[in-house]
């Protein structure tokens, strides 16, 4: 099943919350920073009463943005990153630990072989522009559930490379939407390996979420009870600046 905004708007179930963080408004208005607080809770109320696996919707090739933009950092200044870069990436791993059973270290041909999933997507960013491009990756439900969540881990925290303003760029995720079936952490974009630009080697495509949510330069996700200690405290790099964390679309 796929939803469109539109849909949901003439379904009614939408108040003024959603029409904000709408993309076509945005679109009209660059000037929109982030979302009201009050839309904060009516989208993740409109999500969690369609059900959790309702997905975004997707687009045909014919639809793809001939040059997706891309935005934040593009070039990691970090030297760990660009000791990877210099190696085409061939000493990259995947940590995943905190509160799992089974602490992973996953290469990137380990990635390419777990459940994948391809799609063809809008991306939004809150600066008021959006680009369509097609995403392949892990999907991050089956690859959790390789390292065994604890009872207790409530969120992943995914850690980037990149620094901005001294700041580590990081996400997090309800596990509810680590099981979202267009959940993945992505290595193929638009039918080639993701560019340094766009978040090489792993970013993170979470299809209900503006453009901020979509982590690059992935390098370790950690299941955690709380995310009160990592980073600022609020669940993410935006989030921190005073973003919404539920930031979705
Ligand atoms: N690690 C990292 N991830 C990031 C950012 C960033 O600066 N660093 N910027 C975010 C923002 S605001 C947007 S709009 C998208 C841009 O993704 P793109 O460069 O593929 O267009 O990445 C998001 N993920
Ligand atoms: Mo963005």
């Amino acid at each position: 099943m796929s939803l469109d905004r539109r849909r949901l708007l003439a379904s009614g179930v939408s108040l003024a919350g959603l029409a904000l963080t709408g993309c076509d408004r945005m679109e009209q208005n660059p000037n929109v920073v982030r979302p009201l607080s009050v839309a904060e809770d009516l989208n993740r109320g409109v999500q969690r009463l369609l059900g959790p696996r309702v997905l975004a919707r997707e687009f045909s090739r014919a639809d793809i943005t001939p040059d997706f933009r891309a935005n934040g950092t593009i070039d990691p200044p970090d030297a760990d990153y660009k000791a990877l870069v210099a190696t085409n990436f061939a000493g990259w791993t995947l940590t995943v630990d905190g509160l799992v059973q089974r602490p992973l270290a996953l290469t990137l041909d380990e990635i390419r072989a777990l459940p994948a999933r391809t799609q063809i997507t809008r991306h939004d960013c809150v600066e008021g522009w959006s680009c369509i491009g097609e995403w392949a990756g892990a999907r991050m439900g089956p690859l959790m559930a390789m390292a065994g969540l604890e009872p207790e881990a409530r969120y992943i925290v995914l850690h980037c490379a990149d620094t901005l303003g001294g700041a580590r760029y990081y996400e997090t995720l309800d596990r509810v939407d680590v099981d979202h079936p267009q959940t993945i952490l992505a290595y193929d974009m638009n039918g080639a390996p993701l560019t340094v630009a766009h978040g090489a080697p792993l970013r993170l495509r979470a299809e209900r979420y503006l453009g901020y949510k979509q982590a690059k330069y992935v390098m370790r996700l950690e299941a955690v009870a709380s995310f009160a200690h990592i980073g600022g405290g609020h669940g993410g790099y935006w989030e921190d600046q005073g973003y919404d964390r539920y930031a979705g679309i």
